[in-house]
């Protein structure tokens, strides 16, 4: 799909966030039975993935704050924590209870074409958030999120300009297993080291959170030895700090024994870097509130809307961090 430039929205921090739209449009369902056309409060039912990280709570946060009563919602919010099967009944009870529109931010990329079709068929819009998943576009309005496989490329590449040069051994804490994240940042990473002398000498899933981070990293140490890695890729910052916190039991020195990078530029990840201890984070903007309550209020009033909506991404090395760090709003 063509990516589209569609426009800027100012978000908290007066940071600039630019939004780009893949060009094959979906008019609404028209058997939308919402009633929020009409002024009227519009229920949403939003089926969170849990609370596994610091981005997370930055995504909550942006969602509630965007489909608040103020703004003309009424908000029913499900954590999933972490568990595609519990996430998937969240979204067939928001269906029984015959809500205007359901929104998702799902765990897993697979096994959603059921549970859409039934939204489909009771007539219920559904707007993903966040995460893709690998089922018919048709059985969504609209999406909007990152790039993760951009993500994955741009710290590859930095990867491959810092240690490509020399015999670096890489091991990798993977997100979530079976989520769009994970899968993308994996390959978009090796696809920017290939031909370099990084490598990957194991991989294993942390599952975004900081303690399965650290366990993780933990299995690394007691099998390679802090000398045996010299580098470490997390697909979030949080299984990054809790890398951090493994190699420090170990005696390690985060940042220099082991160089680390990570993904997501959430506020306890810059101060990692500020401090040296994380080496260069891509950013992963959670806060997607405001343009998924908007697609809402498009899609229930029967507005065209496009099916994808891209935020860019920005990324830091330690100085940078130092620059932003306060100013930042998550
Ligand atoms: C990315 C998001 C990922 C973050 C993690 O958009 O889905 O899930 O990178 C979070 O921190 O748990």
């Amino acid at each position: 799909m063509n990516k589209r430039f569609l426009s800027t929205i100012a978000i908290a921090g007066a940071a600039a966030l630019a939004l780009t739209a893949c060009s094959s449009d979906s008019d609404a369902d028209p058997g939308a039975t919402g009633d929020g056309g009409s002024g009227d409060t519009i229920t949403v039912g939003f089926a969170q993935t849990g609370a596994e990280s610091g981005w997370r709570a930055a995504n909550t946060e942006s969602m509630e704050n965007a489909f608040s009563e103020a703004n003309g919602f009424e908000l029913i919010f499900n954590a999933a924590d972490n568990d595609p099967a519990a996430q998937i009944s969240a979204v067939r009870n928001f269906i029984n209870q015959g809500v205007d529109a359901i929104v998702i931010a799902p765990v897993v990329e697979d096994g959603w074409d059921d549970v859409l079709e039934e939204a489909k068929e009771a007539g219920i819009p559904v707007i993903l958030e966040d995460r893709t998943v690998s089922a018919s576009e048709d059985l969504y309005a609209s999406w909007v999120g990152l790039d993760f496989h951009a993500e994955g490329v741009k710290a590859g590449e930095w990867a491959a300009e810092q240690y490509g040069d020399t015999a670096t051994k890489m091991v990798v804490l993977e997100g979530t297993t079976g989520s769009a994240p994970a899968n993308d940042r994996a390959a978009g990473f090796a696809e920017a080291i290939e031909g370099t002398q990084i490598e990957q000498i194991a991989t294993q899933t942390g599952d975004f959170t900081r303690d399965g981070g650290k366990s993780v990293m933990e299995g690394y140490i007691a099998q390679y030895g802090i000398d045996g890695i010299d580098l470490v890729f997390a697909h979030n910052d949080d299984m990054g700090l809790g890398a951090i916190e493994a190699i420090e039991a170990a005696g390690g020195t985060p940042g220099e024994d082991i160089k680390i990078i990570t993904i997501d530029a959430v506020k306890d990840g810059m101060q990692a870097l500020v401090d040296g201890k994380i080496n260069y984070i891509v950013e992963c903007n959670p806060l997607l509130g405001d343009k998924a309550a908007e697609l809402v209020k498009q899609v229930i009033a029967g507005e065209s809307v496009d099916k994808s909506y891209y935020v860019e991404d920005q990324a830091f090395d330690q100085a940078a961090a130092a620059e932003v760090i306060d100013t930042r709003p998550y």
